[in-house]
């Protein structure tokens, strides 16, 4: 079959600073809110903790020391042929505490180092800026987004790294998933807002009006940071990002197609309709009303938002879910939100439903809706992997569930979806964001690292390297 990915599309794989880096501690970085969490389990989900709890399992903060062993892993991602790298910077490496008058030397000396070498292996780096993590003395003091002074520190941090990186650096992302925000679990990872969630897990509450209020900083500072950039740096490109969940009705029933359009809207489109279309969707105005959100919207709030339009959509893309009314209909499982079961589909070792033909169907809808180019810069699965006496690891599961995602991804482009590119989520093993485990690898590079802090560190081509390396080679031809 000939390959019908356009010439430049970028393949690649996607990180964050917090569950690869580790030095959590080093070159003057500061703690950030992901050095707070405890490890988690299905039942227990993770949480922030007032102190840096080391000992624990699962020591996310750890890493799987990209910090120090950024060049062998640079060298063994060119080697599987990758164009684009996406990773994010650690806020907390540029400005330690986040309200600091002064960015950190050293901090911003590492970047400079992984863009030269991700440069000189014709990589591009597609750069988050903010992946789950912020500063831990902004979430302290000021519970996280939930204060308005967070949009001025923000914009701070992201004037300071444009400037340094502009020769460096193209593509942006402003807000890893942000959608997840509006969610109990991921408001938590994605806006820092720690108020209300003491106590167990089960019994995580936070209202809504702050989620909401949260985000509604977060679209004001993406908005001003996109408008910035176009300005002063006009060969940037912009990009948001999402964690697109598709929802299929459990049943023809149209009570049931009611409620996903609503789940599709209140998950998937409204903090892209805002970083895309650059305003409060209309639909907006009744939820906020049904659910007594009251937004306190500052003057120019929406002036911002609307300069601050993208210029490419990004999102994560793991399973589909469906949202059924009727009695009976159950829940599957994700790591900041929950779907409904599909008994069509197969899942994954952590229950994440696996539906490539999902992904055509997201990449249409995406499209038809926005008619700007599109990523997806996370897919993958995670899974236990095993050591083989030839060291090697035969994960023949990652190479189908890959296969056929970019099979699903060929097809939305013959469909005339204007795709550019591709990042895996993990191609190196690293920390679990929703759980902090190891275990749970996602990787084409096997990472001698265990969830009770023992293991070398060393790098282990999986079959899944060799496998993607060709996938790569044909530009998505053989595969
Ligand atoms: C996304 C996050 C990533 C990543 C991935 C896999 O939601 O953006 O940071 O970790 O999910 O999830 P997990 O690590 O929970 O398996």
């Amino acid at each position: 079959m000939s390959s019908e990915f356009p010439k430049g599309f970028f393949w690649g794989g996607a990180t964050a600073a917090n569950q690869l880096e580790g030095a959590w501690n080093i070159d003057g970085r500061g703690p950030s809110v992901d050095d707070h969490f405890t490890g988690g389990t299905k039942d227990t989900p993770r949480r922030i903790t007032v102190d840096i709890q080391p000992d624990l399992l699962y020591p996310n903060h750890d890493g799987v020391d990209f910090y120090h062993r950024y060049e062998e892993d640079i060298a063994l991602i060119a080697e599987m042929g990758f164009t684009m790298f996406r990773m994010s910077i650690s806020w907390s490496r540029i400005y330690p505490r986040g309200d600091d008058e002064q960015p950190n030397e050293a901090g911003l000396a590492f970047y400079d180092r992984v863009f030269d070498c991700l440069r000189a292996h014709h990589i591009e780096p597609l750069v988050t800026l903010s992946h789950y993590e912020m500063p831990y003395h902004l979430v302290e003091k000021y519970n996280g987004w939930a204060s308005r002074e967070l949009i001025g520190f923000f914009e701070t941090y992201c004037k300071t790294v444009f400037q340094r990186y502009r020769d460096k650096v193209t593509y942006w992302l402003t807000f890893n998933e942000i959608n997840v925000g509006t969610k109990e679990l991921g408001a938590m990872l994605e806006t820092g807002i720690i108020q209300g969630f003491e106590g167990p897990a089960s019994k995580i509450e936070t209202s809504l009006q702050l989620r909401y209020q949260a985000l509604h900083h977060q679209f004001v500072a993406s908005g001003r940071v996109v408008a910035f950039a176009h300005e002063r740096y006009p060969q940037f490109k912009m990009g948001n990002m999402d964690c697109f969940i598709l929802s299929y009705p459990e049943t023809c029933d149209p009570q049931d197609v009611l409620a996903t359009q609503a789940e599709m809207r209140r998950m998937n489109w409204f903090s892209s309709d805002i970083q895309v279309r650059g305003a409060y969707p209309s639909y907006a105005q009744r939820f906020f009303r049904e659910n007594g959100i009251e937004l306190e919207v500052g003057k120019g709030d929406l002036d911002d938002i609307a300069r601050g339009k993208v210029d490419f959509y990004t999102f994560s893309y793991y399973m589909s879910g469906t949202v059924g009314t009727h009695e009976g209909h159950a829940a599957c499982q994700g790591n900041m939100v929950r779907g409904g079961l599909n008994p069509y589909l197969e899942q994954t070792e952590w229950g994440w439903q696996i539906d490539p033909t999902g992904l055509r169907v997201a990449l249409n809808e995406i499209y038809d809706r926005y008619q700007i180019p599109l990523m997806v810069v996370e897919n993958g699965m995670g899974a236990k992997d095993e050591l083989t006496g030839d060291d090697r690891i035969h994960d023949t599961y990652r190479i189908a569930y890959l296969k056929k995602h970019v099979l699903a991804m060929r097809e939305a482009l013959r469909d005339g979806v204007d795709l550019i590119g591709y990042t895996w989520w993990g191609p190196i093993d690293l920390v679990s964001a929703g759980t902090g485990e190891m275990r749970k690898r996602y990787g084409f590079i096997y990472v001698d690292k265990h969830d009770d802090g023992s293991g070398t560190n060393r790098r282990v081509r999986k079959d899944s390297f060799f496998a993607y390396q060709k996938i790569i080679a044909s530009n998505g031809a053989e595969g």
